[in-house]
């Protein structure tokens, strides 16, 4: 897959990807990152890329024409696979369903705003879609951009080792098929200042290991993250419709 960035900052994205999963899908050849300066599409002596906004306001925008030259220039012709992405406080919230329906592309452009906004014509007539990852305003799309390449990178084949690692951990770990969080883990020692790791964890017993963490990670996901179990409790209502007729007429 190859990851293109559009940005005013390419000076960014030298530090996010020099370690870790991402620099070895690099290296391993699964990925290719590459950084475009939207300033290269900029003709006149400043190097113009932002403007005031009609009708008035605060701030300075993204103007439409270097985005799009810069588009047209990395896909001159726009083929199936090739994904243009508005990165935006806006845009749909990011998720890991989202970052396994971008892993099937081929080609991604991510485009980075920055200032008060982008000209809209970029997210009408340019970006497939908006996306943010986060209800939070950051100053710029390049730390969301960093933040998409990681999450779909690590899901292509050939990036993480183990395979299984993907699909266990939290947001991915299918409870009835829905997410949940991971259940909690612990490493030595088995007891820390006092703290001591869960017995059946030290127990060897798989099956009992096995439902202690899926009781451990809904724990978790209803105390940390109810929204998650809510989701799940709307699609599947009749059992919980089922224990109250139950108990009502217990009572
Ligand atoms: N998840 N921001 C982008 C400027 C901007 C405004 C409108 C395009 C349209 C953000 C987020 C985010 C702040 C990045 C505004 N660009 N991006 N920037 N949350 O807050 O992705």
């Amino acid at each position: 897959m190859i990851f293109h960035v559009l940005t005013i900052f390419p000076e960014f994205f030298r530090g996010p990807f020099e370690h870790g999963v991402v620099a070895r899908a690099v290296e391993a050849g699964a990925i290719r990152i590459r950084i475009h300066n939207l300033r290269d599409w900029t003709f006149d002596r400043h190097k113009t890329v932002d403007d005031r906004p009609f009708g008035g306001g605060e701030g300075m925008l993204l103007k439409p024409e270097p985005i799009f030259l810069a588009a047209e220039s990395i896909w001159p012709e726009r083929k199936p696979g090739q994904r243009a992405v508005l990165l935006s406080a806006q845009g749909r919230l990011f998720d890991q369903a989202g970052a396994r329906r971008l892993a099937l592309e081929a080609e991604l452009l991510l485009i980075c705003g920055r200032y008060e906004g982008v000209d809209e014509r970029v997210a009408g007539h340019l970006a497939d879609e908006e996306i943010s990852i986060g209800d939070y305003v950051l100053s710029g799309g390049e730390l969301a951009a960093a933040v998409v390449i990681d999450a779909v990178a690590r899901l292509l084949p050939g990036v993480l080792g183990n395979v299984a690692s993907t699909v266990q951990e939290s947001f991915s770990g299918l409870e009835d098929g829905l997410p949940t969080l991971d259940c909690p883990q612990y490493t030595r020692p088995a007891d820390f200042r006092g703290w001591k790791v869960p017995e059946v964890l030290l127990s060897g017993h798989h099956e009992q290991i096995r439902l202690w963490r899926r009781q451990a990670a809904l724990d978790k996901t209803r105390r940390l993250r109810p929204d998650l179990l809510a989701h799940r409790d709307r699609l599947k209502p009749a059992p919980q419709e089922q224990d109250l007729a139950g108990k009502e007429a217990e009572s």
